[in-house]
């Protein structure tokens, strides 16, 4: 646990409360007994000391991949042994401590599926498709809707790349994804009152974008599993719930696709999720954020501090529509 003094401008921990909030209102109804703990969004879990990643997984070999020098930090990277066991990861439960739940997910194989409006669907082996993919580096901030944040040397490759291999049709307007849905291996789906599987969704633009980034690795390493082994994406710009973990299906379709968080509140969790220190979730702000592992709280920034990439993709929309 960090010991740590409170400055008078940091939110009290018990107002940023954790997305699981809404697990816990729900859970004790469903399931009094075995009531979630809501840790408290600058808690660390026993796991903050569990062991790094490994070496191991899938397309091993392919690792490390050349750092995109394009992509810098304002900030220290988070250690490895924190944003390897500081997770949010719903199927394996609700507080941060997920690790070693999220080790029974078995991922090889691990099959993805493409569909929806495309010239052609298909369903490929994970190790097939990263062989197809340029793998690369890049130094990425990572903002949870929470109000903690961390800097992470996420491996992958542009989602751009999966979409182009897809030809999505004219039509298709939006691309949604899906985590794998297998409550044998993760406890959380057998609460079968949320909507699983965790779905996200992305407007084709967006998808487009080059920020986009569909992650395989991470710390030069195979991604593990609590991080969202074999595939997961990484939007920097985004709150941390659109970046959806262990995908296995890409939908191509002209439906604006309903987030997970979005189905369960759609007052506090919305479709664009931007990073905007100047809208208020409304139970907490967000105008600064603590870097995980640190006793430091910084100021939050537009689009979290990806503005020139991405502002040019919300010209002339309602910013509370764009924020939520
Ligand atoms: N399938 C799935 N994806 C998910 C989540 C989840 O619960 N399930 N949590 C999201 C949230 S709220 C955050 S902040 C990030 C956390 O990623 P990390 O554990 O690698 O930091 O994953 C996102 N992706
Ligand atoms: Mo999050």
């Amino acid at each position: 646990m960090l010991i740590r003094r409170r400055r008078g401008w940091e939110i009290p921990e018990s107002a940023a409360t954790p997305e699981s909030l809404f697990f816990s209102r729900r859970a004790v109804i469903a399931a009094a007994a075995a009531a979630p703990a809501v840790l408290a969004a600058g808690s660390i879990g026993a796991g903050m000391r569990a062991r790094a990643a490994t070496a191991e997984g899938p397309a091993a070999d392919l690792y490390p991949a050349a750092r995109n020098p394009a992509f810098t930090l304002d900030r220290p990277l988070t250690d490895e042994a924190v944003a390897t066991s500081y997770n949010n990861f719903y199927e394996f439960g609700t507080s941060k401590d997920i690790v070693k739940a999220a080790q029974k997910l078995p991922i090889q194989p691990w099959q993805v599926k493409i569909d929806g409006m495309v010239e052609k669907e298909m369903t490929l082996d994970f190790d097939e498709l990263v062989r197809k993919m340029p793998l690369e580096e890049r130094l990425y901030r990572h903002r949870c809707v929470e109000a903690w944040s961390m800097a992470v040397p996420w491996t992958g490759f542009p989602l751009a790349k999966l979409v182009a291999m897809a030809k999505p049709l004219g039509s298709a307007k939006f691309l949604k994804m899906q985590t794998f849905q297998n409550a044998a291996v993760a406890p959380g789906q057998k609460q079968f009152w949320y909507p699983w599987p965790y779905t996200e969704g992305l407007r084709m633009d967006e998808a487009n974008n080059d920020l986009a980034f569909l992650v395989t690795g991470i710390y030069g390493k195979p991604v593990p599993k609590q991080n969202g082994a074999p595939l997961r994406l990484a939007l920097p710009w985004k709150y941390g719930f659109k970046s959806i973990k262990s995908i296995v299906r890409f939908t191509f379709t002209d439906e604006q696709p309903v987030g997970y968080w979005e189905a369960l509140q759609s007052s506090e969790y919305g479709f664009y999720a931007n990073v905007n220190p100047e809208v208020s979730h409304p139970r907490w702000s967000q105008a600064k954020e603590r870097l995980i592992g640190t006793d430091e709280m910084v100021p939050t920034q537009l689009y979290n501090g990806y503005a020139e990439q991405v502002a040019g993709l919300y010209t002339g929309m309602d910013p509370k529509k764009i924020y939520y």
